[in-house]
């Protein structure tokens, strides 16, 4: 979930190839706690110029275009469990040539329109870059999953110097995030089974929340005379 801002190192000690408090171990548990703490400054980052856009746009429109705004750190339990689904060995350089994920900010927005302007504002900033998209509201997953996910890098000042870190930003409305939550603890997450019928229906279900999504969209256009 993307909700807490720490991480549990505990995992670390059962590593099985390392010796607990072996200097080994050590110097490797030192490196994960920096490689945590650029991610965590990453995300940071983003998350306050997102707060920075969203009280611009209170300032000037008398409106918030985002609702909620969550941040986190992926696990070191999901670390693990991603780079041996990917048949990647365990260290920091393999974290950080193949995971794009570890810090993730997730901005559940109002309106639809929103989001396509939240990321074109967000990546406009001409210290962020945009490593990847994938537009899942254009092109919804086959289960109905909508969302847009932006990789970026960013530029965080350490006392060693500049560096950079990939963050993931997932940015839906709260319609698409309702949809999400429920079938990421019914099904995503959890990998129950989930028979054609049940798929079916949570599919369907998405769709029905899409519509009203684009329905709401066009209220909010009528109420505030926005033309196309
Ligand atoms: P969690 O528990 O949310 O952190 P890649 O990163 O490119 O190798 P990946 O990981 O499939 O490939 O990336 P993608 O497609 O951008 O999806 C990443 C995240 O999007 C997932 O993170 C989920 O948060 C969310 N997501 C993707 N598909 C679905 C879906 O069908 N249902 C729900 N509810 N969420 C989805 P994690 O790390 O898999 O999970």
């Amino acid at each position: 979930m993307f909700v807490e801002k720490q991480y549990d190192l505990a995992v670390l000690d059962e590593l099985p190839h390392y010796v607990p408090n072996s200097t080994e171990f050590i110097n490797y548990y030192n490196q994960f706690i920096d490689l945590m703490s650029l991610y965590q400054a990453a995300a940071d980052e983003i998350v306050t110029k997102l707060q920075t856009l969203d009280n611009e746009f209170s300032a000037k429109y008398q409106r918030n275009p985002i609702h909620t705004l969550k941040s986190r750190i992926k696990s070191p339990e999901s670390i693990i469990g991603k780079l041996s689904r990917k048949g990647l060995p365990l260290n920091a350089a393999t974290i950080r040539e193949n995971l794009y994920d570890i810090a993730g900010v997730r901005v559940i927005c109002q309106y639809i329109d929103d989001i396509y302007t939240l990321a074109g504002l967000l990546t406009s900033h001409d210290d962020i870059e945009l490593i990847k998209t994938k537009d899942y509201i254009k092109e919804p997953k086959p289960n109905g999953y909508r969302s847009l996910h932006i990789v970026v890098n960013v530029p965080v000042f350490l006392s060693t110097g500049k560096d950079y870190a990939p963050v993931e930003i997932q940015i839906r409305t709260m319609a698409m995030d309702f949809w999400a939550s429920l079938e990421h603890e019914l099904h995503y997450k959890t990998g129950k089974t989930v028979n054609e019928e049940l798929s079916e229906e949570l599919h369907s279900c998405a769709e029905t929340i899409a519509e009203t999504d684009r329905r709401m969209q066009e209220i909010y256009k009528k109420i505030n005379q926005i033309e196309e």
